[in-house]
């Protein structure tokens, strides 16, 4: 039953707001006029306005703002990422569901997500707010043969696309703060999580995780997340729909991926800098030894920052959080 309802709301997805005759319907999905009847009544249940007319047959009104996977494929021109997507409408965090998806088989560019994390996380153990419905929640996985140590740059290739997905779609100023922070006017709009697991020096598989705020009202941030963060809605004055913006993220990141793959790093190196926040500023390096002033010069051929330091040497910064 679900998998024709799901057919059905791809055939009058790809009509929008033209009339699909019920005849037409009923050819391509291989059933009667009556059972097309049952599926429009349950997806108006969900939240869709479909038109009925008679002779004319049924058009598409309004689609609620979901993200299960029959919206995101209906939009989709990847060949291979989110072409499995493992839906769920909450759940503690979509990282588990891909390291549990990757048990069960899970290839290469399958998607994990979730309308709600009830534990999102960041890195080092902090938390990543991830409220029902009002952003993306996502984890992607990804297979590449690389070295161990090359995995940083993973994360900083994911910026990369994540920045140009969310320019593309709404134009709105993102910059990248090393090495997984994107920012709107200094406020976080998105993060991104890499976790790999891998031994010796072959990765088995990474999990790249994305959460976005996309329709947070600025409002509704919790108290300690008001001043640093930021959603979409809240810059543009304006909503977006997420099954559009994933699209447009894993088109964007299959791109770059695609790019790193063939061409290697320095492609990325070049637009990672043009998108970056920082460089040529004065900043602090947090880093587990201790904290390092310095200005950013720019990324190393590894991933890293580079700081140029008050003695006017330039060192790289392998894991820190920066502040200014
Ligand atoms: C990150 O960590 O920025 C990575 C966030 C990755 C989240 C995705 S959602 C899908 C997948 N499933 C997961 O469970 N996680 C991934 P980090 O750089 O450590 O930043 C965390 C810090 O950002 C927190 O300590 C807060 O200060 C702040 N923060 C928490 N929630 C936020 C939000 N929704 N928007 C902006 N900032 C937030």
């Amino acid at each position: 039953g679900s998998e024709i309802r799901e057919h059905l709301l791809a055939l009058l997805i790809e009509h929008a707001d033209q009339f699909v005759s019920g005849e037409e319907i009923s050819r391509q999905l291989g059933c009667t006029r009556t059972a097309i009847w049952k599926h429009i009544d349950e997806l108006r249940k969900a939240g869709y306005e479909i038109e009925a007319r008679p002779k004319a047959g049924y058009c598409l009104r309004y689609q609620p703002d979901r993200i299960a996977p029959e919206e995101i494929k209906a939009l989709l021109s990847t060949r291979r990422f989110g072409h499995a997507i493992h839906y769920v409408e909450s759940v503690d965090s979509t990282q588990w569901l891909a390291h549990q998806g990757v048990r069960s088989g899970a290839k290469e560019g399958a998607l994990f997500l979730a309308d709600e994390q009830t534990q999102g996380r960041g890195r080092m153990g902090r938390k990543w707010h991830s409220p029902p419905r009002s952003g993306i929640w996502m984890s992607l996985l990804l297979q590449p043969q690389i070295p161990l140590n090359l995995a940083p740059q993973l994360t900083l290739m994911a910026s990369v696309g994540v920045t140009r997905a969310i320019r593309r779609e709404t134009g709105l100023p993102v910059t990248i703060k090393w090495p997984n922070d994107l920012l709107i006017d200094g406020k976080k709009v998105c993060g991104i999580l890499t976790e790999l697991r891998g031994e010796q020096d072959q990765i088995h598989y990474v999990v790249l995780g994305i959460g976005m705020n996309v329709n947070t009202p600025a409002a509704s941030f919790p108290e300690d997340l008001k001043t640093i963060a930021t959603s979409l809605a809240a810059e543009s004055g304006r909503t977006y729909r997420r099954a559009k913006l994933i699209a447009a993220i894993l088109e964007e990141l299959e791109h770059v991926y695609d790019l790193y793959l063939t061409e290697g790093f320095e492609p990325i190196r070049h637009s990672w800098e043009s998108f970056a926040c920082m460089l040529g500023q004065s900043v602090t390096a947090h880093t587990p030894q201790g904290p390092r002033q310095g200005i950013a010069r720019g990324l190393h051929a590894s991933g890293a920052l580079l700081l140029e330091t008050d003695e006017g040497v330039v060192v790289p910064v392998y894991s820190a959080d920066i502040r200014q």
